[in-house]
């Protein structure tokens, strides 16, 4: 194809994403990814923990020719969820992600759409938003959609930190942008802002260390040598990310599906656990926190509770403690151990 007909093709497809609601599109060259090395070796260190998924289809990851043959090019697609600051009180701390509405839903409905609109020019593709085989990051950072933050979240001169990913393979071949370049400097901010160290170098996350990781993906007790760390996070962590200088730009999304919703703020810590099953689905309907079930989630609310309750809050843990389910019983019982220490030193 002549370069200026390749040129006003990268054009109109850049036009079509935003009025599919994306705030940014870019483009790279489907090629085996830039840092697979780096993601062989997490896999191998066991640094995913018990995120088994990670493990499979390494060869597919590494490369999205091998996801969708004859593949060409990377469509590299950001959205600004920036909800602004917390609505309500500071009890409990819930990733700015998880304020509203999951974005998994949303997000595909606008692949779909511009995989249509690709349909038409004669390619083939696959579309992904976090849960496919593709590094995504290091895509996005070889497209020049931001670059890779030591936090290892992609951040935007224009949004901070506050983007979800997404990307459409395809087999047209649309001409590759430049990369941005890195632009953290000698800051190390993010780093020191991890409160369990998970940052274990510069763009690695060990994730069990990560808070994200303890309290959303895995699904077993709290490992003990985290849960004082933990504070008052019940689902996901952005310290990382509220620590990132470049946030200072960040923009509320135009999105009111992903402003914080009021229901989820309304509730004190202690609430939460006389939710059962039917106010636990009813609360977080449509929300990504519903993922991870009540149970997990009451894990969750019990290590908070530990970290920040007082002795009003003992008899609700004390009943907790006895709840039929054992992830629930024993983080309550541990809280009810750090309140009565907590509160025998205070006393002594
Ligand atoms: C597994 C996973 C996690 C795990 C592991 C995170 C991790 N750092 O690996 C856990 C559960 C801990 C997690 C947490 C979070 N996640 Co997550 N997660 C993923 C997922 C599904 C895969 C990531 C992956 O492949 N990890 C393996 C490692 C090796 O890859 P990587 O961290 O992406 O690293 C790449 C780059 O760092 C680059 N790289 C490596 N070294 C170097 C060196 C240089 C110099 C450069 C330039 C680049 C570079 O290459 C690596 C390999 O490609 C992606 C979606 C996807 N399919 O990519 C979402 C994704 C990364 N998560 C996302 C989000 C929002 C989060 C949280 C912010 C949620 C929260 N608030 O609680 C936290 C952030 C924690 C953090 N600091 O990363 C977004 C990030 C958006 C962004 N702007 O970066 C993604 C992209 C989902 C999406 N589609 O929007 N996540
Ligand atoms: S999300 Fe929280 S725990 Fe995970 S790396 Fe970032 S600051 Fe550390
Ligand atoms: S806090 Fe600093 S080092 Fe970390 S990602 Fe942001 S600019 Fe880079």
């Amino acid at each position: 194809m002549h370069a200026s007909l390749d040129i006003a093709l990268a054009a109109e497809i850049r036009a079509q994403a935003t009025a599919c609601g994306f705030d940014l599109c870019r483009f790279a060259k489907a090629r085996r990814a830039t840092h697979a090395d780096a993601y062989l070796e997490w896999v191998a260190e066991g640094q995913h923990g018990d995120m088994a998924w990670m493990e499979r289809n390494q060869d597919r990851r590494c490369d999205p020719r091998e996801v969708l043959p004859g593949c060409a090019t990377v469509i590299c697609l950001g959205l600004n969820y920036f909800p602004g600051e917390s609505p309500g009180h500071d009890d409990y701390r819930i990733a700015r992600y998880a304020w509203n509405d999951d974005y998994h839903d949303g997000i595909g409905e606008r692949l779909k759409k511009l995989d249509a609109y690709l349909q038409t020019l004669g390619g083939t593709q696959r579309y992904y938003v976090d849960t496919g085989p593709v590094l995504e990051r290091d895509f996005a950072t070889d497209a020049g959609l931001g670059w890779n933050g030591k936090s290892t979240v992609q951040i935007h001169r224009q949004f901070g930190t506050w983007l979800f990913l997404a990307e459409i393979l395809t087999t047209l071949a649309i001409p590759a942008d430049e990369p941005f370049g890195d632009h953290c400097g000698k800051c190390t901010r993010c780093l020191d802002a991890c409160p369990t160290q998970a940052i274990v170098s510069p763009h690695r996350v060990d994730a069990r260390r990560c808070i994200s990781y303890l309290t959303i993906e895995n699904k077993e007790s709290i490992p003990l040598e985290f849960r004082r760390a933990i504070g008052h996070r019940i689902y996901g962590c952005d310290d990382c990310l509220t620590a990132c200088p470049w946030n200072r730009f960040a923009q509320m999304s135009n999105e009111i599906q992903f402003h914080a919703r009021e229901e989820i703020f309304r509730h004190s810590l202690r609430d939460f656990l006389n939710f059962d099953d039917e106010t636990f689905r009813r609360v977080f309907a449509k929300s990504p926190i519903k993922r991870i079930k009540r149970h997990r989630f009451l894990r969750n609310v019990c290590v908070a509770l530990g970290n920040t309750g007082t002795p009003d809050d003992l008899p609700a843990l004390q009943r907790a403690a006895q709840d039929e389910d054992p992830l629930i019983a024993e983080h309550a019982l541990w809280a009810v151990g750090e309140i009565e220490e907590r509160h025998k030193t205070s006393e002594a």
